[in-house]
């Protein structure tokens, strides 16, 4: 992360990485999201059933390794959390290099990823708005001695582009340094004062910190928005998922075991944890 980002980061909250993706990474990334789509689509409404603590009811599909709530039809968003469990197209994204350049850069604590999820936003959908201001401290945004402190951040990457009228990902910039929590009513991202659409490419990351107020504009396309959102945050942080929040990471033993050490790193929460890993045990 360069001086520049660094800067652009600090100042609004926000930055858009261009061609943090190669071509061929979009390509399989795209094409294992398509497939767990047409499956998800077809269980969310489906047993065996969770309510997470926030009250939204899940699917969780065990033999995969993930939750999915939500449908496939106008208006309405499919969400699949937990998705590295699902398809190995994934494991590119877990210890990629490129993102963990802008991770290590913001977190101070060793990160690890706590949240994982696919947004597939249909026609007509649209992500009310959150976070921005005195948030308390989980997902606060801090600067110290040593630079940016983020508790926790979210890197979204894009497999195909996003323009203004497709659903984009949309912040209040520099809402993450707001004495005030917004006075605006609602949550209706296309009618909140300062809030802007990113547009992005395909191939390209949004990194955000959490505690910025951000949401996604109304997808008033013919297309249907897919992005992939990855979490991090210092390492005592448990899961951020909805649907597992504050359990530890949901990774399948068979994810396990395909992983390489380094990529194990990231959803190792606790440093015991870490250290039998290490030692072999
Ligand atoms: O992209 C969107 O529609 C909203 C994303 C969001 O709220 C998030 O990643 O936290």
């Amino acid at each position: 992360m360069n001086e520049i980002e660094q800067y652009e980061f600090d100042r609004v909250g926000y930055l858009i990485v261009p061609d943090l993706l190669t071509g061929a990474q979009v390509k399989s990334l795209s094409a294992a999201i398509d497939a767990l789509e047409d499956e998800a689509a077809i269980r969310a409404d489906q047993p065996p059933r969770k309510k997470s603590p926030s009250g939204s009811v899940y699917h969780h599909n065990a033999e995969k390794g993930y939750y999915t709530r939500g449908a496939r039809e106008p208006g309405n968003t499919l969400i699949i959390e937990d998705f590295f469990n699902a398809d190995p197209a994934f494991d590119a994204l877990v210890n990629h290099p490129p993102t963990m350049a802008y991770i290590d850069a913001i977190i101070q604590e060793r990160a690890t990823i706590n949240n994982s999820e696919l947004r597939i936003r249909y026609p007509g959908n649209q992500t009310g708005t959150h976070m921005g201001g005195p948030i308390g401290s989980k997902y606060r945004y801090s600067f110290n001695q040593e630079g940016i402190n983020c508790m926790m951040a979210r890197m979204i990457y894009f497999v195909h582009d996003v323009g203004p009228d497709d659903g984009p990902f949309c912040v209040v910039p520099a809402t993450h340094k707001s004495n005030l929590n917004s006075p605006y009513q609602g949550r209706n991202p296309d009618e909140e004062p300062g809030m802007i659409g990113l547009a992005a490419q395909a191939g390209d990351g949004i990194l955000f910190t959490e505690n910025l107020r951000h949401g996604g504009l109304t997808n008033q396309s013919n297309t249907t928005r897919k992005t992939i959102h990855v979490g991090y945050g210092p390492f005592w942080m448990k899961s951020q998922n909805i649907a597992t929040l504050d359990e530890d990471p949901y990774i399948l033993s068979q994810t396990y075991a395909r992983y390489s050490p380094e990529q194990r790193h990231l959803f190792r929460a606790w440093p015991a944890m870490l250290e039998r890993e290490f030692a072999g045990e």
